[in-house]
């Protein structure tokens, strides 16, 4: 079977040397700048010095030349190789700077708010604009590694180490205010496909704004060495067409900002943090409403 995240997905391929595909506008000009500008450059130099080398080698060794020139000055070719590198770091500069600018400008107003927290060893991911609820996010076991009755990572939900039990929901096309924070010790959220990393830390606030470009799923990792267990927090983004966002709100128990406020809603899927510890526990929040009974 075909797995649902399939049609748009950020994750590494299989001998992929390039950067993953993009799915946000600042991404794709930064692997642009990077493909475009900065990979060829590099490579006419790299291959002019070593054109250099051998011309050096081959036409000035002693055997060639036995009477070296004794000149110690030629002003035309100084001006050059002072000039071109100039010309050539300013032509690397404009982009750069225009990328590093685009990456720092801050969410519009109307931006949606997601709040993700490293915890030691999970995500959760709150919802300020839709009432409040936070999603927890822990990393799905194999099928063999989880006690009877347990949910198990399916091919549905993502590749070993990736897939999440509950991932961080959000609208595709609209620009979001990802903020970052940390409830123990420094954790880092990133999602190679949309072109970020941003540090959780504990007492501060970090702040990203991107607009994801189409619906899908992408996956990330925990990026700050946090603890035992950093390998195992991975992150999963998936991004709905708005108003199927706006049914998932729903369906957690929040609000869409200028609805009317509904009845006192039932806390979202957070499910119990002892769910991340090592141990296998039976928690009836992560099991499959259908337990197998064998
Ligand atoms: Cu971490």
């Amino acid at each position: 079977m075909r797995p649902d995240y399939a049609n748009s997905v950020g994750m590494p391929k299989p001998k992929e040397v390039d950067f993953q595909e993009q799915f946000t506008e600042n991404g794709q000009y930064a692997k642009w700048i990077n493909n475009a500008i900065l990979l060829p450059i590099i490579t006419i130099i790299s291959l002019f010095v070593l054109g250099l080398l051998l011309w050096v080698i081959v036409r000035f060794n002693r055997r060639a030349n036995p009477v070296p020139s004794k000149t110690t000055h030629n002003t035309f070719i100084e001006v050059v190789w002072t000039l071109v590198p100039v010309l050539i770091l300013l032509g690397i500069a404009y982009p750069s700077l225009d990328l590093l600018a685009k990456q720092f400008k801050p969410a519009p107003a109307e931006a949606v708010t997601i709040k993700a927290t490293g915890y030691q060893w999970y995500w959760g991911y709150t919802y300020p604009d839709h009432g409040g609820f936070e999603v927890v996010s822990n990393m799905l076991k194999e099928e063999g590694d989880v006690a009877k009755g347990e949910r198990f990572r399916t091919e549905n939900d993502g590749p070993k180490l990736l897939a999440a039990d509950n991932r961080m929901v959000v609208p595709a096309g609209v620009p979001l205010r990802i903020q970052t924070t940390a409830a123990d010790v420094i954790h880092a959220f990133a999602v190679p496909s949309l072109w970020f990393k941003l540090d959780a830390v504990p007492g501060r606030l970090n702040e990203k704004s991107l607009t994801i470009t189409k619906p899908g799923v992408y996956f990330g990792q925990c990026s700050e060495l946090c603890g035992a267990r950093h390998a195992f927090m991975p992150i999963v983004v998936e991004a709905l067409p708005p108003e199927k966002f706006a049914a998932w709100v729903k369906a957690q128990g929040g609000t869409m900002p200028g609805a009317e406020k509904p009845a006192p809603a039932a806390p979202a899927v957070a499910a119990p943090a002892a769910a991340a510890a090592p141990a296998p526990t039976t928690d009836p929040v992560a099991a499959p409403a259908a337990a197998p009974t064998k």
